[in-house]
């Protein structure tokens, strides 16, 4: 199936290494067991190298991957119900052009770079903690808790607009979660964002919760892509979750949809959805 995830964050916050830390998880965690799970290139060769950026994304980056989730058993009922091929198209634009933080770009200009994010069927967006300075009058630029929230306020709106309202998955990943402090690390997702991005006048975490509506979902993931340091090898926390998170959502969709087409005729969609393995869950 052809999945579209579009990636949202500010300059620095951890898109590309997100991408690349996804890559790395899934092929040195997962590519063996009942269920082995790899990643092609559009020439349907497996990649087994993922090298985090050494520099700013610059105009935009499309990555365009195969996501595979193959029961290593074929022709079983688990088969039937839990293999599955996504066509990913990672879009991973630079932070400063889809925060409107270019010199010239202006309020209509973010919003025009955020049309493109709301006609993604998934979404991440990145909450970077490391990124966020004390309110300063001064640098306009400055990116406060206020201004986080504004740019996910202004997403919002966009998205429930009648134009974009859609059935859409959203992942809201809290980054650099290994900056944040062993009393942090271990709590629940609700604190940390309250922790970290509410403050007396900004209620972040609500404003997040009220994305979730009858169409979009959203669930907050905290994660790390950090580079270990004696190496460039990737070392991510969670990453996987905010990933497998959404293709869980579209695969069950996708059985829903199938029903009583003539390939089924083996298994039926009630019992594909019930016979459908669940994504592995927890932080690995
Ligand atoms: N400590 C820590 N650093 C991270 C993590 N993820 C990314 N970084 C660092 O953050 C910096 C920016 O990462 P990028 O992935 O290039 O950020 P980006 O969002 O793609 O930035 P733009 O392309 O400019 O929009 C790099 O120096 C990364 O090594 C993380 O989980 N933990
Ligand atoms: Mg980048």
């Amino acid at each position: 199936m052809a999945t579209d995830i579009a990636l949202w964050g500010p300059t620095a916050s951890g898109k590309t290494t997100f991408i690349q830390a996804f890559g790395s998880v899934i092929t040195s965690r997962y590519s063996l067991g009942p269920i082995a799970y790899k990643i092609l290139g559009s020439d349907l060769k497996q990649l087994t190298e993922f090298e985090p950026p050494t520099e700013p994304t610059h105009a935009g980056h499309l990555t365009q991957w195969y996501f595979v989730r193959e029961p290593n058993v074929k022709d079983s009922p688990l088969s039937a119900s839990s293999a599955h091929c996504h066509e990913i198209k990672l879009y991973d634009d630079d932070g400063a052009h889809t925060t409107g933080m270019l010199g010239d770009a202006g309020p209509d200009k973010f919003r025009q770079t955020l049309e493109h994010v709301a006609g993604a069927k998934c979404i991440i967006i990145m909450l970077d903690p490391t990124l966020i300075v004390d309110e300063n009058p001064e640098d306009p630029n400055a990116i406060t808790k206020r201004k986080y929230f504004s740019w996910i306020q202004t997403l919002a709106v966009i998205l429930k607009s009648p134009e974009y309202s859609k059935e859409r998955y959203i992942s809201v990943c809290v980054s650099k979660i290994d900056t944040i402090g062993e009393n942090l690390i271990n709590a629940n997702s609700k604190t940390i964002v309250r922790s970290l991005f509410n403050s007396n006048e900004i209620d972040m975490y609500s404003l997040l919760e009220s994305l979730n509506d009858g169409l979009t979902k959203v669930k907050i993931i905290p994660i790390s892509s950090k580079q270990g340091s004696a190496s460039k090898l990737l070392t991510p926390i969670n990453v996987e979750q905010a990933m497998f998170w959404l293709f869980e959502f579209l695969e069950r969709k996708s059985i829903e949809d199938k029903e009583g087409k003539p390939f089924l005729i083996h298994f039926l969609k009630a019992d594909r959805l019930k016979l459908y393995k669940k994504y592995p869950r927890g932080k690995k």
